[in-house]
């Protein structure tokens, strides 16, 4: 174990700083709208208010999935919330999400707009809409459904626990890093052994599938806290081969790419989205940019 220094919580917690390591200046432990801020609108009926995190690439792959698919009601407006600068605070968010996460939807197609926040109710909102990526039969839907609450609950050991430690707090700590790479290799031998039997999580390609690949997926193909290596994740011989082939769809692509303003690679990245042309858009500034 590494020496740290001694501490002793007090009676009453209070905040009187900052904790430090990545996001630590806009956390704080109070809810609610910290700035009046209206959302914008765009033309069809679903506007997504998000970014290209694991939670965000949920909504995102599956709405290009559905239109894929053929389901044209799945047009949307992409909008980003830049979760660094505090856009989740401001007062329109706060009205589409309490809780002030990305990804935020409104479905304005109805009498009343509708708002559905959390990554999983938003899966489950569209499957349901639109009777896609969800099996019928009862027992398959029950299972991708335990396999979308799995993701839920588990992915806060790999981010905010493994990915937290391992990656962003201000100092390395071994033993929450410990903890909680046991615990994110536990998850993905849970994921390897039912990978070994099912090509996907339940009755062919569904939420469950996108939701957990948003993370695990994209842990194992090494997009995730520089963290490939050191779990071993070639390993989870199933759990690459199923990562692989989402990661071939162009729909998981496209889903990346929206709301995408971080990384390397400019050319993943369209930071909103109101067409399907917009993707051609993109292509055809890459081209201009590349004549000079
Ligand atoms: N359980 C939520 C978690 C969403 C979440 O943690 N979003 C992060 C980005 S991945 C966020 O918006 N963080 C901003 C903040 O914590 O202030 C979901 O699945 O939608």
């Amino acid at each position: 174990m590494t020496d740290t220094p001694e501490y002793t919580p007090p009676k009453v917690w209070t905040w009187d700083s900052e904790s430090g390591g990545k996001f630590a200046s806009i956390n704080r432990p109070i809810a609610g709208a910290t700035s009046e801020k209206d959302l914008p609108v765009g033309k069809h009926p679903l506007q997504l208010y998000s970014l290209a995190t694991p939670n965000g690439v949920k909504a995102t792959m599956m709405l290009e999935e559905l239109l894929a698919a053929g389901h044209n009601g799945a047009e949307y407006d992409a909008w980003i919330i830049d979760i660094s600068s505090g856009d989740q605070f401001g007062s329109g968010f706060v009205d589409v999400n309490p809780n002030s996460k990305i990804p935020a939807l409104m479905d304005h197609s109805g009498d009343t707009p509708q708002r559905v926040f959390e990554s999983g109710s938003i899966l489950l909102y569209l499957a349901e809409k639109f009777g896609a990526f969800l099996p019928t039969d009862p027992a398959q839907r029950t299972e991708a459904l335990s396999w979308l609450f799995w993701q839920m609950g588990s992915a806060p050991y790999l981010g905010g626990g493994f990915g937290h430690f391992y990656a962003y707090a201000p100092e390395k700590f071994e033993y929450p890093i410990n903890r909680f790479a046991m615990e994110t290799k536990r998850q993905l031998d849970v994921m390897d052994r039912h990978l070994a039997e099912n090509e996907y999580f339940s009755g062919g390609y569904s939420i469950a599938d996108i939701a957990i690949w948003a993370w695990y997926g994209q842990l194992v193909l090494g997009r995730l806290y520089s963290a490939a290596e050191f779990l071993d994740v070639t390993s989870y011989k199933n759990v690459m081969r199923w990562a692989e082939a989402i990661d071939a769809r162009p729909a998981t692509t496209r889903g990346r790419m929206v709301n995408r303003a971080f990384g390397d690679d400019l050319s993943l990245q369209l930071h909103e989205r109101h067409d399907a042309s917009d993707f051609d858009t993109k292509t055809q500034d890459k081209i201009e940019a590349a004549k000079g």
